[in-house]
């Protein structure tokens, strides 16, 4: 039998925290016949609430599940992990201006990132869903220096995966038989979803989405708005943020990352910018990766038209911003 995995989940006493330890328990992240060990740490006011998930994950009796650590503590919670998600950070609350956010997701991020450096397996791979999650991932970077930059990523995957079921739906398509969209940039709203590349198998073969749709003006405007903008009509139609599709959409990015992505298939994920299409290195923007071996490279020489390059370059000053923004609450 494999050794367990250890994995931890950050917030995991928050809505995605809820959804996502079952998925991890019952192999959705590693696969089924990878035993895990779920490390989930919240702070000391939801630490009742995360016991209560504890319970719970017991009383579910995973064959997978080999233990379950729950904690206030990040050193402990940060022990010998493998794999760890970071689910926890401070909301935007009514009222409140960005730096303060920013502020405090900084220094959240800046002691979990000495925490990981210190106490995580060496091998580590890191998820950042908290927003703003590309800028906190930055941070995470920046303050765990001996943590290889390849290994610090952020979560593109649920806009990837909202936009492939724009496509599907607009075609009446198995989402299965759609492929190589992308996701350009900030996990925010000026985010760039592309379908250039994009293509869906019919009984004709392998189609572009681009020509199958035949409607550009849908593809131009509306589409990519829906996609920008699909968080917060989750928001809007549940009372509560997207939480079973941000959990479904993170098991996802590990799993490609560990086991990599089939052939002739890209994904969308936030990484370490190293100039690639001309986006400024030291960012964290999400690019179209393959994943081998457990390492993720970023796709290269598609062609990028007029259109695109506008859009991906608006998204990158945004994440300049955000991180000049982020530097400004170090001092
Ligand atoms: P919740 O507010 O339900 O849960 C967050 C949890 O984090 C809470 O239990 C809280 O106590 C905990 N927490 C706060 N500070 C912490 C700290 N320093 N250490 C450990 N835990 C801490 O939010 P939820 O709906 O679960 O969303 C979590 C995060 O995901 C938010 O930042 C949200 O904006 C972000 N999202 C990111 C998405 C993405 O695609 N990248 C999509 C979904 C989601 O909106």
């Amino acid at each position: 039998a494999k050794n367990p995995v250890r994995v931890l989940v950050t917030g995991a006493a928050g809505q995605i925290g809820y959804a996502l330890v079952p998925m991890i328990a019952r192999g959705a992240m590693l696969g089924p016949d990878q035993p895990v060990i779920l490390h989930m740490l919240d702070i000391e006011p939801a630490a009742e609430a995360l016991n209560g998930v504890k319970m719970e994950l017991i009383d579910a009796a995973f064959p997978l599940l080999k233990g379950v650590v729950a904690t206030t503590d990040v050193a402990e919670a940060c022990k010998d992990v493998n794999i760890a998600v970071m689910v926890g950070g401070f909301p935007r609350k009514e009222g409140m201006e960005r730096k303060d956010v920013m502020s405090k997701n900084v220094s959240i991020y800046k002691a979990q990132a000495s925490a990981l450096e210190k106490h995580a397996a060496p091998d580590c791979k890191v998820l950042v869903v908290a927003n703003p999650a590309n800028t906190n991932a930055l941070i995470l970077k920046e303050f765990a220096p001996s943590i290889p930059e390849k290994n610090i990523t952020c979560l593109t995957r649920l806009d990837h995966n909202r936009a492939l079921g724009q496509i599907s739906e607009r075609l009446d398509a198995q989402v299965s038989d759609v492929k190589n969209v992308i996701i350009w940039g900030n996990h925010s709203s000026t985010q760039y979803p592309d379908v250039n590349h994009a293509t869906v198998t019919t009984s004709s073969g392998e189609n572009s989405v681009r020509e199958i749709i035949a409607d550009d003006n849908w593809l131009n405007s509306e589409f990519i708005t829906t996609v920008q903008q699909r968080g917060a009509a989750i928001i809007k139609a549940r009372k509560l943020s997207s939480a079973l599709s941000a959990a479904s959409s993170a098991c996802d990015h590990i799993r490609n990352w560990v086991h990599g992505t089939p052939k002739g298939t890209w994904v969308s994920m936030g990484v370490y910018s190293d100039g690639s299409y001309g986006i400024q290195e030291g960012l964290i923007y999400s690019f179209p990766v393959t994943c081998e071996k457990g390492e993720w490279s970023i796709v290269q020489g598609l062609k990028i038209d007029e259109f695109s390059r506008a859009k991906m370059d608006t998204t990158a000053k945004e994440l300049a911003e955000e991180k000049s923004l982020a530097y400004s609450c170090l001092n």
